[in-house]
């Protein structure tokens, strides 16, 4: 039967996009920005990155913000995500501020402010200071001060302007992707320093939280985390069990600490079965305990689908897979244009279990997305007519409002991304945005999905025509 229901979401819920400095920005001469470690990785090798496009020649946000912000506007936003780049704002990572990077921040989100759009500030999404990685980066616990003291300058110079802030982004990415993988710099499989590098994060992210309050105790703190819940292959027990784990370390790992407080039994208890226990104090677990974030922000793309791993499997280091294994479901829905599998009922699976497990915490979709390689082909009469992200985003926004219909605390719905951005090792290959952007040309040209978008935000919801 047809279902013409119209999805009506609740009163002031927010719609939106995010970006990321790193991913928006660029460099020009004379801007004053030091090296991270996505610049210092490119210079170094290249070869790496899709196309050999850098970080130096992302969408030309610094220069042309004013012109971008207004599209906001034209895009129905109501609220707005970006980050600030620690490697601009200081440049050497801790010490001497970039006063050229003070004053385009500052204007940036004066002008967000000015056309009534909600703004949200994440400090960190994936840029370390090249210098602090040179002394070890995350591995080193003196970088959990040196990003506290950085926190701590950002709520300083622009408290007035912005009242709701991120720690961190997706912030088990890194460790797998540096540290179990070789996505991210430093690219090196070690699962004890997977480890240390994890926990220092989550300490610097419950620091962020403590000097948040302190320097405005209305102020708002979060992170950002990219959640779903484990599908295991079959009801064994053995499959079971794998997702059990596979949700502990990717997900859990972050999400308890961050929202309860505390580490979850179980993974302490593995950890220290395989000699994996990070160097920490009890000091630090009651800073961990004391600061937990005010709403959570959650990213979706796909699911994760386990299984158990292959018995009589021999392993030379401790990984994961000795764990569980990724199971590569027959006959799920793909996006083809990006390869991966798409799964709309994860969000509401995450929204149940927020409400459930996590005392109803409110929280926000701060990413969800749908990534498209060689999109130029869906132009037509100028523009790109992506009807398959506007489906997209209807199929997860039905699973969404079934969530918030029982009950969970959802007040806000953020597409990746607003214009067309640069993407780490993927540079440009997958287009996400609202608005198309030239890379020759730099021409920014509303999307098809832009003006639906716009029309959601306008009418906060839509028609669901879908079968059901
Ligand atoms: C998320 C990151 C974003 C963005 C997105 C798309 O995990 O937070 O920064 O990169 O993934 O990724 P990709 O372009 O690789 O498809």
């Amino acid at each position: 039967m047809t279902n013409s229901n119209f999805m009506a979401f609740p009163d002031g819920f927010l719609w939106g996009s995010s970006t990321s400095g790193p991913q928006s920005e660029g460099i020009i001469e004379g801007d004053g920005k030091g090296d991270s470690n996505w610049d210092f990785w490119y210079r170094t090798s290249p070869e790496l990155f899709h196309h050999q496009i850098g970080p130096e020649r992302t969408s030309t946000f610094y220069e042309n913000y004013q012109n971008d912000l207004k599209l906001l506007k034209e895009t129905g936003h109501k609220v707005f995500r970006t980050s600030i780049q620690w490697s601009r704002l200081i440049p050497t990572g801790r010490g001497e501020i970039n006063f050229k990077a003070v004053e385009f921040y500052r204007n940036v989100f004066k002008e967000v402010n000015v056309l009534g759009i909600k703004l949200i500030v994440n400090l960190y999404h994936f840029d370390l200071p090249y210098c602090l990685q040179e002394i070890g980066g995350w591995e080193n616990k003196e970088i959990v001060f040196a990003y506290e003291a950085y926190a701590k300058e950002c709520f300083r110079l622009f408290g007035d302007l912005v009242d709701t802030w991120i720690t961190f982004n997706e912030p088990i990415v890194p460790v797998e992707a540096g540290y179990l993988g070789k996505f991210h710099y430093p690219a090196k499989v070690d699962a004890r320093a997977a480890v240390q590098v994890a926990y220092n994060t989550q300490l610097a992210s419950s620091l962020a939280v403590k000097a948040c309050h302190q320097n405005n105790a209305s102020h708002r703190i979060s992170i950002v985390l990219n959640l779903t819940p484990a599908y295991p292959r079959s009801q064994s027990h053995e499959d079971i069990k794998a997702a059990r784990i596979a949700e502990l370390f990717q997900t859990k790992s972050f999400l308890d600490p961050s929202v309860l407080g505390e580490y979850p039994k179980e993974l302490v208890e593995i950890l220290s079965e395989y000699g994996l226990t990070p160097d920490y104090t009890e000091e630090e677990l009651v800073i961990i305990k004391e600061n937990t974030v005010d709403f959570l922000g959650v990213n979706y793309y796909q699911p994760l689908r386990v299984q158990a791993p292959q018995k009589n499997k021999e392993f030379d280091m401790v990984t994961p897979d000795i764990f569980f294994e990724h199971y590569d479901m027959p006959g799920k829905k793909m996006n083809p244009h990006r390869g991966w599998e798409i799964y709309e009922k994860g969000l509401y699976d995450i929204g149940i279990n927020l409400r459930d497990h996590y005392n109803n915490i409110e929280w926000l979709v701060t990413e969800n997305g749908m990534g498209v390689e060689g999109e130029e082909k869906f132009r037509e009469n100028g523009y790109i007519i992506d009807d398959y992200r506007i489906e997209f985003i209807k199929g997860h926004l039905i699973e969404l409002h079934r969530a918030i219909a029982e009950g969970t605390n959802c007040k806000g719905y953020l597409l990746w991304t607003f214009i067309d951005c640069w993407s780490w090792l993927n540079a440009y290959k997958n287009r996400y945005g609202l608005i198309e952007l030239n890379l020759t040309t730099e021409e920014r040209i509303i999307k098809k999905s832009g003006y639906w978008f716009k029309e959601l935000s306008e009418q906060n919801g839509f028609l669901n025509t879908k079968e059901s």
